[in-house]
């Protein structure tokens, strides 16, 4: 773990221990606190650097308390109040709560009556029938959390992409200063911007590899070394998953790419074709096949690379690789084994919507609701990362554990908005809201309240385990409403702690594009709602994409980027995307129906 997760872990563990202790407003301080620390990685300690404490408390979700403890933790390597909470309850809250569902509620009465401290305890404390005995929660508890316990196993190993790309780009940054360097990149399904990530694959090429691996096992971010070679090195790193080094001279750097991309199948079927085409591709180069004498003619399988013969014809870049191939060079994003490669043959890829294409954000929540910055302060943030506008969409009254807005705090809340909006320059804040749909379909703010606003987004966060039918029904039923523009996180599942609700898509998207409703991109790493292939079926139904990063805090809106990695993999062009658009023009939109 790094520091900042240390904290990001102590301060969760903080906003836990309260929760079961009944203490008002602390939980949610050390929630935020928690996040933030996550989210800022290094420059929590870059900060303290600079000016302790102080400096500390300017960044974003940090008070006195939680800045004194970050300092206490970064001079010492401990936190004393902490450590006294750790002796009264032995319980590891931070792997525990990894398990939707199992709140600081629940987690108290497993230690009370089971004296479950940690995830194998939980285990065997389902295995032995006990849990369902327990007052209060029953088969059905018990049954929900086997299920929540094989979701986290399925995706054991595996990391979000929004957390390890970070990690990536800066290994990559110091990697391409090692003097000797010509190129330096990463592969593999980072590359092609995965939803999670199994591990890092690095490709450098240099005259002097020897001198690349030594820096790179020695980086402070490396927890163990595998295997240090000449030209490959494998190494754990403190984030917890692993990183290969691979280095190259620099002639077959296209080569070496192209396959260490991938994936797999991409791969598979390029080479096929390429055999088909008399050529045979590998992480060396495409070369031309040669005949062997006397071999009868047997489609591809009589073919072999002679090494006197069979001729290097490019290895130098993709694209002359996938020129040579008569085809276009699909974007990593779009390199799945599907149907890219027929794509790329007939010139018919897309043209993908750009990185950086967001001008303003539709999903942002605010101290009115569970956000951790008011209104002006995410305004300023949002500005600061050159986006244009952004619709203020806290959560609604259904919601009232996290302060969810009724009809008459909206109205005050558009207030604040409108005096916001006049000192504003080059920005402008749209209203909006983050309505919550109940369990019959019906929202929780009244139309006339909803007709007051400039952007309407809905979405479930109660009822998940619905029927088909029901779980569309309800939907359909929400998204029939005049005034909604947009439905946020449609599917609702949280990446290897929740599946996703269940609906028939097409359904849905028939009702998107019959409503003229938007379907969001949460780019939230856990969420990443839509995903890929619900965009491109989203897409083929021409109903309208909208990115968003559903920003708790300043750093969130860091993730937009990865909403537009899905939006590529999804095979969107910026035209399918709204706040592609100035606000002006996403306003007059032809999605949008009622103003
Ligand atoms: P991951 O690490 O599970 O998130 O997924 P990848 O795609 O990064 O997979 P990884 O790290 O096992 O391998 C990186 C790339 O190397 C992969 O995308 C394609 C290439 N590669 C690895 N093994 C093979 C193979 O057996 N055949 C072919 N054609 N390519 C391979
Ligand atoms: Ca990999
Ligand atoms: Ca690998
Ligand atoms: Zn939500």
């Amino acid at each position: 773990m790094t520091k900042a997760q240390e904290l990001a872990k102590i301060f969760l563990e903080f906003a836990y221990y309260h929760e079961m202790n009944g203490v008002a407003f602390k939980p949610r301080a050390y929630e935020i606190a928690s996040e933030s620390m996550a989210g800022l990685g290094d420059e929590v300690e870059a900060a303290w650097r600079k000016g302790g404490v102080k400096e500390l408390k300017k960044l974003p979700s940090l008070g006195q308390s939680t800045a004194e403890k970050v300092d206490e933790f970064l001079r010492t390597g401990h936190v004393k109040e902490y450590e006294q909470m750790k002796k009264r309850f032995p319980v590891d809250i931070w792997g525990l709560s990894r398990i939707e569902g199992l709140g600081p509620k629940h987690i108290k009465e497993l230690y009370r009556h089971l004296k479950v401290k940690n995830l194998n305890d939980l285990k065997r404390a389902l295995q032995s029938g006990k849990i369902k005995k327990l007052p209060r929660w029953g088969e059905k508890s018990q049954d929900k959390l086997e299920r929540q316990l094989k979701l986290m196993e399925a995706s054991a190993g595996r990391q979000l992409l929004g957390y390890i790309l970070p990690a990536a780009d800066q290994i990559v940054k110091e990697l391409s200063k090692v003097p000797g360097v010509m190129h330096c990149t990463y592969a593999g399904s980072i590359r092609r911007r995965q939803e999670t990530i199994g591990d890092i694959d690095l490709l450098a090429t240099s005259k002097n590899p020897e001198r690349v691996m030594d820096v790179f096992v020695n980086l402070p971010q490396v927890e163990t070394i595998h295997e240090k070679g000449k030209t490959r090195s494998s190494v754990r790193l403190k984030i917890g998953i692993d990183a290969d080094l691979r280095v190259v001279p620099d002639k077959v750097y296209g080569a070496t790419l192209q396959y260490f991309t991938g994936d797999k199948k991409h791969n598979v079927m390029l080479r096929e074709y390429a055999l088909s085409k008399g050529f045979t591709l590998n992480e060396y180069g495409l070369f031309t096949l040669v005949r062997r004498k006397g071999k009868p003619l047997r489609r591809y399988f009589t073919y072999v690379q002679d090494d006197k013969k069979g001729a290097l014809v490019v290895c130098k870049t993709e694209e002359e690789i996938y020129k040579k191939l008569k085809m276009d060079t699909p974007p990593p994003e779009l390199r799945v084994g599907g149907d890219e490669i027929e794509a790329a043959q007939k010139h018919k890829l897309p043209n993908l919507i750009p990185y950086g294409s967001i001008k303003g954000d539709l999903q942002v929540q605010t101290t009115w609701s569970d956000g951790a910055l008011g209104i002006k302060e995410m305004a300023e943030e949002a500005k600061k990362r050159g986006l244009t506008y952004m619709a203020v969409t806290d959560h609604t009254k259904s919601l009232a554990f996290i302060n969810g807005l009724n009809e008459k705090r909206l109205a005050q809340q558009g207030k604040e908005i409108d005096k916001l909006n006049k000192a504003l320059k080059g920005f402008t804040i749209l209203k909006g809201t983050e309505c919550d749909i109940h369990k019959d379909g019906s929202l929780d703010l009244s139309d006339k309240a909803l007709a007051k606003l400039d952007w309407v987004g809905i979405s479930i966060h109660s009822n998940f385990k619905l029927s088909r039918a029901e779980q569309t029904k309800r939907l359909v039923k929400a998204m029939s409403n005049p005034y909604v523009d947009c439905v946020f996180h449609p599917t609702c599942r949280l990446i290897g702690k929740r599946e996703p609700i269940d609906l028939d898509m097409d359904e849905v998207l028939a009702a998107a594009k019959k409503y003229k409703v938007a379907l969001e991109i949460n780019s939230f790493p856990e969420r990443s709602d839509l995903r890929d292939v619900h965009v491109r079926m989203a897409i083929k139904a021409g109903v309208k994409i909208v990115i968003n990063s559903d920003a708790h805090a300043p750093e969130h809106f860091d993730f937009l980027p990865l909403g537009e990695a899905i939006a590529r993999r999804g095979w969107a062009t910026k035209a399918d995307v709204l706040n592609t658009k100035s606000a002006k023009e996403m306003m007059a939109c032809e999605a949008k129906k009622h103003r």
